[in-house]
Order: structure tokens, then C-alpha cells, then sequence
């Protein structure tokens, strides 16, 4: 209470006049009673900023009660990724994985904090700025969260309507908590004189814990409604039901032809396996939480510039003659020796058939795929046709689809990245013209067409490896899905190319293991890799950044041999 402000007099800090006979005459050097019903400013802003995790926190638990789907915050975040993706100057950060969603939602949180705080701290004077900045903050989270097509709008508004009284009942319960104390300490010796004085200081610390209490208690209600609305949220049906989707049989396709045991060929530790389980499979997307989706409610539509527009559910898809195919599926962000790369045996639909059903009308150069929660992804008609794999999938590697990878169905085309292909939890499948459309990433600054570009990177030996003199295990994975990986060389500093040996595969669609023994001398070491199609051509060693369409340069590791 000894904030500079403290001392200067507002309109609000007029003691109010006192009753008739009562007189109140401030002893000699007592300051100002314009501290009076209002909590000093770090209470003020720990006020504030409780009141904000209590609104989120009554948002997550009411919004999770009212309908499973995602949190306000998920929304707003989600909402936040759509549209930084787009300013961005630097794309390759526009891509999502794990770690960078983690770190959005951390920064939602925290944000939100902060603006609870600044509330606070501002309504020490004027309490209607913390009123209409609660109520601005949840019409901007009920505007965000009505576009977001995977929440339900009566949730959304619902759990905002619990959120902000919630959190206006926080700050101005902290509030009137701590004030009670600073209203005693201003006018108590006023109003008792000065006989009274050695008991303020009590008071004070009295009050001060009982602003500690209550904001302990504050903060302990939010994490366990944040908390308690996260586990409900979770109460998903899709994985229930996931479990329980029997896969058919496949009546066809090449991922028979190669046994599992080319996982190792080489027997080399570190090697990746040929067929990447699903679990360590990479995983990107624009989705803060993937989509839960219950098969009994979900549709396949085929649209658009078709004779016969159709729509699948998920158990007519299942009755159709599955194959099974080996894909090497890849992100365009990946970067040269990166792990955005996976090789999955995919279960599916072709995607020729469905079209062919369809009817395909003259002019539909472009087939764009549609996910449940909005994202769209567009690609030449004519490589679904054109004799690559291009796969409804509904299983990967023996499993459904996994949450994560799209469950119920996704695309899987062979040879395009992801970004312009691989619709995760698609939901419709649209023919139109190649210039009717863009997909999500293309007006990001992504390129609109996305082959794949031919690379190899080293697994073994890592990076700065210490090796003893000697035979040394040279190896990895290279991959030019889909014209196939006929060579792979490898160069120590600056010696002549090998030839490494290469591993079986199922196809040209996949990646291809390659091994060289290399009997490494004493000393520091530069490898490099470097990879050539089933066309012949030899990977570029000029180096491009991912953005726009796709990394390339030869991947080098350098290492001490002693
Ligand atoms: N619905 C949806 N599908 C999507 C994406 C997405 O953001 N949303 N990202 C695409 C991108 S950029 C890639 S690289 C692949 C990654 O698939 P995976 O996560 O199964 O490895 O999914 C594609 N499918
Ligand atoms: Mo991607």
C-alpha cells in the first residue's frame, strides 16, 4: 500500500462522508485514506491472472460436460495456427508437429495469464475494464470457437457463458478480500485513533493470508477443473471403437511380396526398419488434438465434377476389395538427414475404383480431399490414375488406422508429400479443376504441386560419433517414392564414390535400406550420401530449404576415428 499511485488522489479515493457526530479526524501525519477497498497492485495482478485461469479452467471442464470435442483453448489455438500459418514469412515453421503444438497451447495459457493480470491490475480503479475485457475475451473465444468445425457451437457458447462470470466472481472475490485489509489499514487509526494503531499491522497480516488462502484456493479450483475437463474430454469413443474395427483381408497388392525380416537386412544397430512401426512414425498436422472420430457417425462423400456423386459409410468402405501396399510417406518440411519420413504398410481402397464409380467428368484435373476438421489437400487427377498407389487406407501395418494417422481413413498417394495428399480423417473426396482450387498449405506459400523428392539420409553412425579404427557400419535409408531407389553411394571426405549394397523392397513407392562397410582410419572423417532414382537421375547436391517445394542436398555426417 505504498504505491506511488497510492497517493495520488482519484475520483474514487474521496473518503466517504461520514455520518453525523462521527467525525473522523485523520491524526497528524496519517496519509490518505485513498488506498481504501483496494488491493495493492502484485495482489491486484495475482488476482487478475487467477481469474483468467479460472475462466479457462471453467471453460475446458463446462465446454468438455457439455459436448466431447476440443477445449476453447484448443479451439483459440487452433484458430491461432490457421492464421499465423498464413503471415508467416518463413513457412517451413508453418508446419505443426507435437513439440510446436505443446508449446502453442503452453503459450495460450500463459498469454492468457498475463492479459488476466494487466485486467487486474486495471480494475483496481476502474473495475469495468476488467468486466469488458472478460466479456470481449469470451465473445472473441465464442467467435473463435464457431468456427472451428470441429466444436460444437452450443458447447462453445455454453461453456464461455459458465467462463466469464466465473472468472469476474475470482477477481472480484480476491479483490474484496484483500481490500477488507487495506480499507482497515487506511481508515482504522482514523476512525479509533490512535489507541487502535498496534492492531493494523495484524489486521494486515491477517488479511494478507487470507488473500494467500483464497488465491491458493483459486488457483487449486482451476487446475483441478482444467484438469477434471481434459479427462472428460478425453472419454473418446474413437479409440474405443478403433478397437473394435475388424479389418478385412487384402485381396490384393504388392506388401505380401517382401517378408518383415527385410526389417534388418544388414543386421546393423541403428538401421531404420524397413517398415517403420506405428508408433515411432512421424506425425504432423494443423490439428491441436487430433480428431475424434466415431466410425458409426462418420461418411465418405465422392463430389464434385462426378456423373454420380456417392457417399460410403465406414462399413460399406470396409466390404470393398481391400490391398495392402508398402508407402513411404514424407513431409515437405522435412529437412535433409530429417525425420519427417516414414515407410508404412497401408491397407485400402484404390482410389482409381472410387473414381471410377464416381465418374469422373472431363475437365476434373484436380481431386482435393477433405478432413473432418476442415483441412483440404489438392492433386492431379491423373496420378490417381495413372498407375501408382493411391489408396483409400483404413489400416497401417496390420492395424486400423491409428487416432494420430487418421483414423477412420485417410489418402495415401504415392510420390506426392503429404502437405498436397495424405487427407488424415477424410471426410470428402471432391473433383474440380486444377484451377478452382488451392489447398490449405498453397496460399502459405507452398508449392501447389508436391512430388517427392529423391533422398537418402545416414542412420548409422550418428553424427560426431567417436569410433575405433577399423570395419565401420555405414548406413540408412534412401527413398524416391515413385520412381524407386536404383543406387546408393556413399563418399569418405573426398575418396571416390561406393556403391553401397541396398536392401529387398516391396515396390518402387518405398524406401530403400543400403549398407557399406567401411573400414575407417584413424582420424576426422567427413560421409556423405547420395542417392539415384529408377530414372537414372542422381539426387541434386545443391542445397534448397524445404520450403517451397521440398529440401534437397546430400546428407553428411562427420566423425573422429581413433
Ligand atoms: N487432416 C489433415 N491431414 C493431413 C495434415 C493435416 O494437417 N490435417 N497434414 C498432412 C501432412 S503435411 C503430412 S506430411 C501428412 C503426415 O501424415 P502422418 O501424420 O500420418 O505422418 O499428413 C497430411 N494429412
Ligand atoms: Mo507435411
Amino acid at each position: 500500500m505504498t504505491d506511488a499511485d497510492d497517493q495520488v488522489p482519484g475520483p474514487d479515493a474521496t473518503p466517504a462522508p461520514s455520518a453525523p457526530g462521527t467525525e473522523v479526524v485523520a491524526p497528524a501525519g496519517a496519509r490518505p485514506v485513498d488506498g481504501a477497498g483496494r488491493p495493492s497492485r502484485p495482489q491486484a495482478a495475482v488476482a487478475g491472472a487467477l481469474a483468467a485461469a479460472v475462466a479457462l479452467a471453467v471453460a475446458t471442464f463446462v465446454g468438455a460436460l457439455a459436448a466431447p470435442g476440443p477445449s476453447l483453448g484448443t479451439s483459440v489455438g487452433t484458430g491461432l495456427i490457421d492464421s499465423v500459418a498464413g503471415p508467416v514469412k518463413e513457412p517451413a515453421v508453418a508446419l505443426f508437429g507435437d513439440k510446436d503444438k505443446a508449446a502453442l497451447l503452453t503459450g495460450i495459457v500463459l498469454i492468457s495469464l498475463g492479459i488476466g493480470a494487466v485486467l487486474g491490475l486495471a480494475a483496481r480503479r476502474r473495475p469495468w475494464i476488467a468486466v469488458a475485457g472478460f466479456v470481449a475475451f469470451g465473445a472473441g473465444c465464442i467467435a473463435t470457437g464457431l468456427t472451428d468445425p470441429l466444436a460444437t457451437p452450443g458447447a462453445v457458447v455454453v461453456a464461455t457463458l459458465f467462463a466469464v462470470p466465473a472468472g469476474l466472481a475470482a477477481l472480484f472475490g480476491l479483490f474484496s478480500v484483500a481490500a477488507t485489509g487495506s480499507a482497515v489499514a487506511a481508515a482504522g487509526p482514523a476512525v479509533r485513533g490512535t489507541a487502535v494503531v498496534t492492531e493494523w499491522p495484524t489486521q494486515r497480516a491477517a488479511t494478507r493470508r487470507a488473500f494467500i488462502t483464497w488465491s491458493g484456493g483459486a488457483g487449486v479450483f482451476a487446475l483441478a477443473a482444467a484438469a477434471g475437463g481434459r479427462s472428460l474430454a478425453s472419454r473418446s469413443v474413437a479409440e474405443s471403437e478403433r478397437q473394435l474395427v475388424a479389418l478385412p483381408q487384402a485381396s490384393g497388392g504388392t506388401a505380401a511380396t517382401v517378408a518383415v525380416s527385410a526389417d534388418n537386412p544388414f543386421g546393423v544397430a541403428g538401421l531404420s526398419p524397413y517398415v517403420t512401426p506405428n508408433d515411432s512414425f512421424y506425425r504432423i498436422d494443423t490439428a491441436l488434438v487430433s480428431p475424434q472420430v466415431d466410425p458409426k457417425d462418420w461418411s465418405l462423400t465422392i463430389d464434385g465434377m462426378v456423373d454420380n456423386p456417392f457417399t460410403l459409410t465406414f462399413d460399406e468402405l470396409l466390404a470393398l476389395p481391400m490391398v495392402e501396399e508398402t508407402v513411404t510417406l514424407s513431409c515437405v518440411s522435412n529437412e535433409v538427414g530429417g525425420n519427417l519420413v516414414g515407410n508404412a504398410v497401408w491397407l485400402g481402397y484404390p482410389l482409381a475404383d472410387l473414381l471410377e464409380r464416381a465418374g469422373v467428368q472431363p475437365g476434373a484435373t484436380q481431386i482435393v480431399g477433405t478432413s473432418v476438421d476442415g483441412w483440404e489437400a489438392g492433386f492431379p487427377t491423373a496420378d490417381a490414375l495413372d498407375g501408382r498407389v493411391a489408396l483409400v487406407a483404413v489400416g497401417m501395418n496390420g492395424e486400423p488406422l491409428p487416432i494420430a494417422h487418421g483414423f477412420p481413413a485417410r489418402l495415401v498417394v504415392e510420390g506426392l508429400y503429404g502437405y498436397v495428399s495424405a487427407t488424415k480423417w477424410l471426410t470428402k473426396i471432391t473433383l474440380t479443376t486444377w484451377e478452382a482450387f488451392d489447398g490449405y498449405w498453397i496460399d502459405k506459400g507452398w508449392s501447389k504441386e508436391g512430388p517427392i523428392k529423391t533422398q537418402s539420409r545416414i542412420d548409422v553412425p550418428r553424427n560426431r560419433a567417436e569410433l575405433a579404427a577399423g570395419q565401420v557400419a555405414v548406413a540408412g535409408v534412401a527413398w524416391a517414392p515413385d520412381r524407386g531407389i536404383a543406387k546408393v553411394e556413399v563418399q569418405v571426405d573426398d575418396g571416390p564414390w561406393q556403391e553401397a549394397q541396398l536392401g529387398e523392397v516391396a515396390s518402387d513407392a518405398t524406401w530403400r535400406q543400403w549398407y557399406l562397410p567401411w573400414d575407417a582410419t584413424p582420424g576426422e572423417h567427413v560421409l556423405r550420401v547420395r542417392a539415384t532414382d529408377g530414372t537414372g537421375q542422381t539426387q541434386t547436391e545443391e542445397l534448397a530449404e524445404p520450403a517451397p517445394d521440398g529440401a534437397t542436398g546430400w546428407h553428411t555426417r562427420r566423425v573422429v576415428v581413433t
